[in-house]
């Protein structure tokens, strides 16, 4: 049986990944380099820095900004993104998910944070799922961000349990490719032709329930 279960944040728990795509695409349209929603894949689970330096490549301008104005680009992101989240609450968690923190709790599983998000414990708190996560590995703490492993396998670590006695659950496809290169068993949230065929997939988080996760575990 699997010891833990490592959650990913924006698009697992709540539907914060839309307000990171809304901030990326109000920053865009400012410096004239607008993005839609299938550019925004691959800066799902993608650190601040990173994902920006993927904006500006997109436009061939990322030689145009010096690291101070990267900076403040991603600040100006990153406020964008606390103003639309700002009156999140518990009755944004997606569905489905208090009920399989709830059982795995009641199941003696331990649940680790593994999101590239810095607004994790942030999020958690206005989500009041704090109570629910043994552990949360902080993305400052990582040398490299999805889709390397090292987030996962910190988020492991604090739980004092091996990746491959994990399950992993993601929206990304970084963040799939993540969790398969950390020795975890990945479940997705999403569409295979997003998140690729060699994982278990479901479409939404209301199937994520206690005993799929077993069935699949088992499987
Ligand atoms: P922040 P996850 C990721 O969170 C988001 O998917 C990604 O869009 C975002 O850029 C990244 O966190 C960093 O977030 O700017 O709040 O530090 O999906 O890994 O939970
Ligand atoms: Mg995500």
């Amino acid at each position: 049986m699997f010891k833990g279960v490592l959650f990913d944040l924006d698009g697992i728990l709540t539907d914060t990944a839309e307000y990171h795509y809304r901030a990326w695409k109000k920053l865009g349209q400012e410096i004239g380099i607008p993005i839609d929603r299938k550019f925004n894949e691959q800066l799902k689970g993608v650190s601040r820095n990173d994902s920006l330096k993927l904006l500006l490549e997109k436009a061939d301008r990322v030689g145009e900004y010096n690291s101070e104005r990267l900076q403040e680009l991603a600040t100006c992101k990153n406020n964008y993104y606390l103003e639309m989240i700002k009156n999140i609450g518990p009755e944004d968690v997606y569905p489905g998910i208090l009920t399989l923190l709830k059982e795995l709790k009641g199941h003696g599983i331990k649940v680790s944070l593994a999101s590239a998000s810095k607004n994790g414990p942030l999020l958690l708190g206005l989500l009041k799922l704090n109570s629910f996560f043994d552990g949360i590995a902080d993305p400052e703490k990582i040398a490299f961000g999805k889709p390397k492993p090292d987030i996962f396998l910190l988020a492991a670590k604090n739980i004092n349990v091996r990746a491959e006695e994990c399950i992993g659950i993601e929206d990304a496809i970084a963040g799939v490719q993540a969790i398969q290169s950390s020795g975890a068993m990945p479940i997705g949230v999403g569409k295979t032709s997003e998140l690729g065929d060699k994982l278990n997939i479901v479409p939404t988080t209301e199937k994520l329930t206690y005993d799929y996760l077993v069935s699949k575990w088992e499987d």
